[in-house]
């Protein structure tokens, strides 16, 4: 039902529950292959496209996911940009938030879609998800505005009828259909009868803007998150770690943190000795305002940098990203709460 006119779609299959079937052995969902999947959406055949796919053989659940395999996916989409209007990549729910964060950093220049989508319920299970989800991701990875331009040039996510901006995704449930939200930043478009487009929130399209890939990224790193009782001698060890580059600290309300001077003291002398600490918030919504309150004012004099709304996923690949580029610290500092790919607020 294509021709050479039809805009062209690549899937490009990574794994997840979508393709995946049940072990009449141990009764674990494990991963299978795509003509399996392909074989169980004849719908397929009936776009208006032209669609061609790429799947990672072994497919992986998400959870095995790894920067080696993002890059793999950046280089998929690198060499095939010319050729294809669109992407859409299938992935597992558990780390998608991650790749999807981490693929907004990874393509800079991106103007075209590039949307992952995946399922709670795998495709060949009658009541699945993974059939609207992937059908609904072709169609907006197909989409273009009436002068030929991509209507979403941008990483985002598709699931349980929302398109949301990759790197402002979180998953927010383990069973529900409605496994993803994107608290700090508006949908990108409803899907119901129609397709309903939030233009004003959706990256502009810039003409004449090369792809850049970019291949490494840097796990020096960690997440580090507070709770009331949390121990000194723990702390002030992984704080001094010298193979740790980046910490993304996870802080209570408005990104604030006890009044406790060895706190204070050790994560003061984390940065003096370059470790870069990013302040995000344990809320879902909302932002650091470490000038708020006396607890979190301390932790600015500590040296560290306000995450303002980002998400953990999105300050983590951030980082991993500003590091794997090689930037001083001071560089990857002010990057850090600048804007670079649409996953911070700047006010
Ligand atoms: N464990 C699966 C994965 O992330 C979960 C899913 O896809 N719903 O690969």
């Amino acid at each position: 039902m294509s021709n050479e006119e039809s805009p062209s779609i690549l899937i490009i299959y990574t794994g997840g529950t979508i393709g995946m079937i049940r072990n009449s052995m141990t009764g674990a969902l494990e991963s299978y292959d795509f003509e399996h999947l392909v074989r169980r959406i004849p719908e397929l055949r009936q776009f208006n496209l032209n669609i061609s796919s790429r799947a990672f053989s072994p497919s992986i659940d998400s959870s095995d996911m790894t920067p080696e395999f993002w890059a793999r996916i950046v280089e998929v989409i690198y060499t095939n940009y010319n050729k294809f209007d669109g992407f859409v990549i299938l992935h597992g729910t558990d780390t998608m938030a991650f790749t999807a964060s981490a693929l907004s950093f990874m393509l800079q220049g991106l103007m075209k879609p590039v949307i992952l989508t995946g399922s709670q319920l795998p495709i060949g299970v009658l009541r699945t998800d993974g059939k609207e989800n992937l059908l609904t991701a072709i169609e907006i990875a197909a989409a273009k505005n009436s002068d030929g331009t991509p209507v979403v040039p941008e990483v985002c996510i598709y699931f349980n009828q929302k398109l949301m901006r990759g790197n402002r995704c979180t998953k927010t449930s383990a069973d529900s259909f409605d496994a993803f939200n994107s608290f700090n930043y508006p949908k990108l478009a409803i899907s119901g009868m129609e397709i309903k487009y939030n233009r004003a929130m959706i990256q502009p399209y810039k003409p004449q803007t090369q792809l850049v890939p970019h291949y490494k990224m840097s796990s020096d790193i960690i997440i580090f998150s507070l709770f009331p009782g949390i121990q000194p001698h723990i702390v002030k060890k992984i704080l001094a770690s010298n193979d740790i580059k980046g910490i993304i600290f996870r802080t209570f309300g408005s990104g604030n943190a006890p009044q406790e001077q060895w706190l204070v003291d050790a994560l003061s002398e984390a940065t003096n000795s370059g470790k870069i600490i990013v302040n995000v918030t344990q809320c879902c919504t909302g932002r650091v305002k470490m000038r708020l309150y006396e607890t979190g004012r301390q932790l600015l004099d500590a040296g560290i940098i306000s995450g303002g709304d980002m998400t953990v996923e999105a300050a983590l690949t951030k980082m991993m990203y500003l590091l794997g580029k090689g930037l001083s610290t001071e560089e990857i500092r002010q990057k850090m709460h600048q804007n670079i790919s649409g996953e911070i607020t700047i006010v």
